[in-house]
């Protein structure tokens, strides 16, 4: 943790903020290298033996900070929040035998995993919380990837000021890691449309970017490089390293 705030404050005295609006130093900058470095150092504090650490209900964070990429604000999205997603379906298809469109009752019903992790944000803040939700690996499993499906994609409800969704990646062996969770649940609540509402992807054992908030389909596939800028994730594109764990 101390290594994590001292790599935290590193970055703002450089003047460089992640996980925000896109700063054009970012990578390109003189910087760019600093902050690759400091990602390396995340690699090396994070987790043990593959397994995050789980915690107990005392450390709970009750006041779980909000960061990313704006709440969505679109007619769709708005529209399930009215209807308390009742009309919400996951998508997951791609390259998939069965692929599926998958209510919340149906999700719910599909599995129940409860974790309380810490959450660790490039940016150089953490936030323990208690998740529950649904095994990713069950769900993928649900869907009968096909031989050549290599990667899952998360595509998400919000954009950026360009109109570029939010989106993210992980390869099939850490999509089937046992805490990798699709999480309902924040604390004993439905996640509220801040956190991702009504589906999130929650990934202990890497930095924050990768779980992907207010998921809308999952694609499986052989190749990340058609999509978007072809880094495998909305932050990667803009230089951050794609694993970003153990
Ligand atoms: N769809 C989406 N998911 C996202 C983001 C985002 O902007 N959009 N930001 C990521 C980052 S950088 C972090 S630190 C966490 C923040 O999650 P929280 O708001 O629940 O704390 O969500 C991640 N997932
Ligand atoms: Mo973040």
């Amino acid at each position: 943790m101390k290594r994590r705030l001292f790599v935290a404050s590193s970055l703002s005295a450089l003047g460089l903020t992640a996980c925000g609006p896109v700063k054009d130093s970012l990578t390109n900058g003189p910087f760019g290298h600093v902050l690759a470095s400091a990602e390396r150092l995340d690699h090396a504090v994070i987790g043990t033996r593959g397994m995050a650490r789980e915690y107990r209900d005392a450390d709970i964070d009750r006041d779980f900070r909000v960061n990313g990429l704006d709440t969505p604000s679109d007619a769709t999205y708005g529209g399930l929040v009215k209807g308390k997603f009742n009309d919400y379906r996951l998508i997951v298809d791609g390259l998939a035998e069965r692929p599926q469109k998958l209510s919340l009752p149906e999700l719910r019903a599909a599995g129940d995993r409860t974790q309380i992790t810490r959450h660790d944000c490039v940016e150089g803040w953490s936030a323990i919380g208690k998740w529950r939700g649904i095994p990713l690996g069950t769900v993928i499993a649900m869907a009968q990837p096909k031989t050549t499906a290599r990667y899952c994609v998360f595509h998400c409800f919000d954009t950026d000021q360009t109109g570029q969704h939010y989106y993210e990646s992980l390869d099939l062996k850490e999509a089937a890691h046992p805490q990798t969770l699709l999480a309902l649940d924040l604390n004993d609540k439905p996640l509220d449309a801040d956190h991702g509402a009504p589906v999130r992807l929650r990934i202990p054992t890497q930095l924050g970017y990768k779980s992907a908030k207010w998921v809308q389909r999952i694609e499986l596939v052989a190749d990340l490089r058609p999509i978007a800028a072809g880094g495998g994730g909305y932050w990667e594109d803009q230089g951050y390293e794609w694993f970003a764990g153990i």
